[in-house]
């Protein structure tokens, strides 16, 4: 593990990516494009070029032949791996700082996510994990995946932050209706501490 900090009197320009993996990821990057963040640049990877259509105002990436991975990390692994190169040239201009958004518990985010963040370690950029864990009503099955996801992950990023997606019944004052609102009240948080960590690093100095 190594320490970190922009030290460069240009600091003001250091380059942040926030790069969203599979339908989740999509969406929390949508999300972050919505709410006119400034000075991180979007990117939405994923298998299934349906989710894609949906995502807007960031750089799309589509990786395999756009059927998706149907809720299978190993098919989302291999397309990834098969994509590398593609994948690399996301990181043409080196980022100084990676957030990896996904949802963990389907396809796509669970097994591409590990892929990616191999490239970006081997290409020695920090690396931010924000990944979501499924709600107790989808089951055992996207549980576990979700767990097996994230043990590939941890070892491969500087950071990693969870996300239960189940914390939000606890912790939202107000009645969700939906779990439409629910993904909402949670991207707006997951958006949150991307823009907390990004203001921290751009302006070191500056009081909160
Ligand atoms: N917080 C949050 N969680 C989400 C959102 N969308 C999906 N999820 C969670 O993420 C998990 C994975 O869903 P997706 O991201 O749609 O799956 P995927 O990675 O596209 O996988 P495949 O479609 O199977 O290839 C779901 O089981 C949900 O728990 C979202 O917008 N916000
Ligand atoms: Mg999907």
């Amino acid at each position: 593990m190594s320490t970190w900090k922009i030290l460069d009197e240009d600091f003001d320009k250091a380059k942040i990516m926030a790069l969203g993996v599979g339908g989740c990821g999509g969406n929390i990057i949508s999300n972050i494009a919505d709410s006119g963040v400034n000075g991180i640049e979007l990117v939405s990877i994923n298998t299934d070029s349906q989710e894609q259509n949906i995502i807007h105002k960031s750089k799309k990436i589509r990786i395999g032949d756009g059927h998706g991975a149907g809720n299978n990390p190993e098919s989302a692994n291999k397309i990834a791996q098969d994509s590398k190169d593609l994948i690399t040239k996301i990181f043409d201009e080196k980022p100084e700082v990676l957030f990896l958004a996904a949802g963990m518990g389907g396809g796509t985010g669970t097994g591409a996510t590990p892929v990616i963040a191999r490239i970006a370690k081997e290409l020695e950029i920090l690396t931010i994990a924000l990944v979501t864990t499924p709600f107790e009503s989808e089951g055992d099955r996207k549980k576990d995946q979700a767990q097996q996801g994230i043990d590939s992950l941890i070892n491969l990023v500087d950071c990693l932050i969870e996300i239960p997606n189940q914390k939000i019944y606890e912790v939202s004052k107000d009645k969700i209706g939906n779990t439409a609102a629910a993904y909402k009240l949670l991207n707006d948080e997951i958006k949150n501490i991307i823009e907390e960590i990004s203001s921290m690093l751009l302006h070191p100095n500056k009081k909160i």
